[in-house]
């Protein structure tokens, strides 16, 4: 089904839900709903067992972290070095990758859900404050969280000496400004602090060890946590004996672009291929119009392309790496085969240099000539010189062999993910990523423009919404 108050969500089918559950009820952010529908009995189920019970039961449940780089959750709380006083969690709410928006969902249905998570983390990995980042467009997730830590503080579940036993933990709420680049975990830190967002160099030191104030800070996504309750409640053999064996659990995945049913969907993981979902009744219908799907980006705007030779890939981290891609934050975006691919893969140019920190300067200088060149070229007035220019400055970027996806059309065969970086962070090699797949899989849009100077009149100009 699908709900107006859920707006992009459907959940048709029966798939088993883990964090969407309560998105059938319009009143599913109450405390009242959260109460009448287990709400917090993961709580009180693990504080009745040792922290270090609950901490083995996230290990062995291999719950992997839902922010884009799939780490699992219970092995980095192990990173955090003992005996090292305060020790912080810091909640990534700062969802803000092209096409991502499952975030925003748990965080405007499901606030409870999240902070009983949050409790369940600080208890098992001994942290004594939580900080909870929200991006700063996001006003209904604000105002939601914001009332359900009121009602979680009123009803004793958060504060001192939590529903009568000796753990003790405070929530601090913080609206961030809207900067793509604070969702990297350290530029959040930076943030927090209230330095400007640039991320700090890692390695050596990670957050897990010297993190926010300098202090041990585990950093989850909002999706990783609002599965703890789920896992605390019913314990690991109950989360592993959904998904595979690598890769257990759920996820959720935002599909947008030109399929008839864009939305967001939680899928059991390794059971649903690219095409079940972009073709499925119970997920995104095809393509609008009647037409035919000519590429589609699989894990967020900074991953490489995939074609349709890739559909019958299975949305499993492993499988999409070794296609040339990855699958990131879950979010699949579809363009239909009236997609100006230069002009599409500019709106994702223009997204990344934009939001460059400009710490890193292959990202500060890089980004914004990438970004400068597409638009020459989408504009009409690229020269062969400009394609040879946008690879020289890739590879400032990204030094070495780029992932790509296998063509049988190009018969090229697909380059395995990941690549060499220069950069701090992932958004300078955002910037080049969808100009490289879209000049590697479709190199005769280019010549059409660049070398042949063909006047494009047929088709439509229609670029990836993000
Ligand atoms: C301690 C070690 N901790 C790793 C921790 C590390 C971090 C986590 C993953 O990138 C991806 C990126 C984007 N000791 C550790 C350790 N850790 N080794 O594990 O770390 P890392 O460096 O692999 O990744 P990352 O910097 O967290 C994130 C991709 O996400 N992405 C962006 C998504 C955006 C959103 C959003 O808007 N919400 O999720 C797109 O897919 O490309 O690959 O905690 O500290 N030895």
């Amino acid at each position: 089904g699908s709900y107006p108050w859920a707006a992009g969500y459907y959940d048709d089918g029966d798939r088993p839900q883990i964090v969407t559950s309560r998105f059938k009820y319009e009143d599913s952010h109450t405390i009242d709903r959260y109460h009448a529908t287990g709400g917090y009995e993961g709580l009180k189920k693990a504080l009745s067992m040792p922290p270090e019970e609950v901490h083995d039961e996230v290990r062995k449940s291999t719950l992997l972290g839902r922010g884009g780089a799939g780490f699992p959750a219970g092995v980095k709380w192990g990173f955090t070095p003992q005996g090292v006083w305060p020790r912080y969690l810091v909640v990534n709410g700062d969802e803000s990758e092209p096409g991502t928006y499952k975030d925003r969902l748990l965080m405007e249905l499901d606030p409870h859900q999240l902070i009983e998570g949050c409790l369940i983390a600080c208890y098992a990995a001994g942290l004594s404050r939580c900080f909870l980042y929200i991006r700063g467009e996001m006003a209904l997730a604000h105002e939601r969280v914001a009332k359900a830590l009121d009602d979680a503080y009123a009803h004793g579940y958060i504060g001192t000496n939590i529903l009568g036993t000796d753990f003790s933990v405070d929530i601090v709420l913080h609206w961030g400004a809207g900067a793509y680049v604070v969702g990297e975990e350290t530029a959040l830190i930076e943030s927090l602090e209230g330095e400007r967002g640039m991320p700090r160099l890692k390695p050596p030191y990670f957050p897990a060890a010297i993190g926010l104030y300098g202090k041990p800070t585990i950093v989850n996504n909002v999706e990783t946590l609002s599965n703890l309750p789920f896992i605390a409640l019913n314990g690991s053999a109950a989360y592993t004996a959904i998904g595979t064996e690598t890769s257990p659990g759920t996820r959720m995945i935002a599909v947008s672009g030109h399929v008839k049913r864009p939305g967001v969907f939680e899928i059991v993981n390794g059971s649903t291929t690219f095409r079940d979902l972009l073709y499925g009744d119970e997920f995104s219908q095809g393509m609008r119009d009647g037409r035919e799907l000519k590429a589609f980006v699989p894990g967020g705007g900074s991953a490489p392309w995939f074609l349709p030779d890739q559909l019958d890939i299975s949305f499993e981290g492993r499988e999409a790496g070794s296609a040339g891609s990855m699958l990131g934050s879950g979010a699949v975006m579809v363009m239909d085969d009236t997609t100006d691919i230069p002009a599409a893969a500019l709106t994702l140019v223009k997204f990344y240099a934009h939001e460059s920190c400009g710490k890193c300067v292959p990202c500060r200088e890089g980004g914004t000539w990438l970004y400068r060149i597409v638009e020459r070229i989408v504009a009409g007035d690229g020269t062969d010189a400009d394609l040879e220019t946008i690879r020289e400055v890739g590879q400032s970027i990204c030094p070495g062999e780029m992932p790509h996806a296998s063509s049988e059309r190009l018969g090229l065969e697909a380059v395995p993910f990941p690549y060499k970086m220069t950069t701090i962070c992932f958004v300078g090699p955002s910037a080049y990523v969808p100009i490289h797949s879209a000049m590697t899989l479709f190199p005769e849009e280019f010549e059409a423009i660049v070398t042949k100077r063909e006047v494009r009149t047929t088709i439509p100009v229609t670029a990836v919404p993000v």
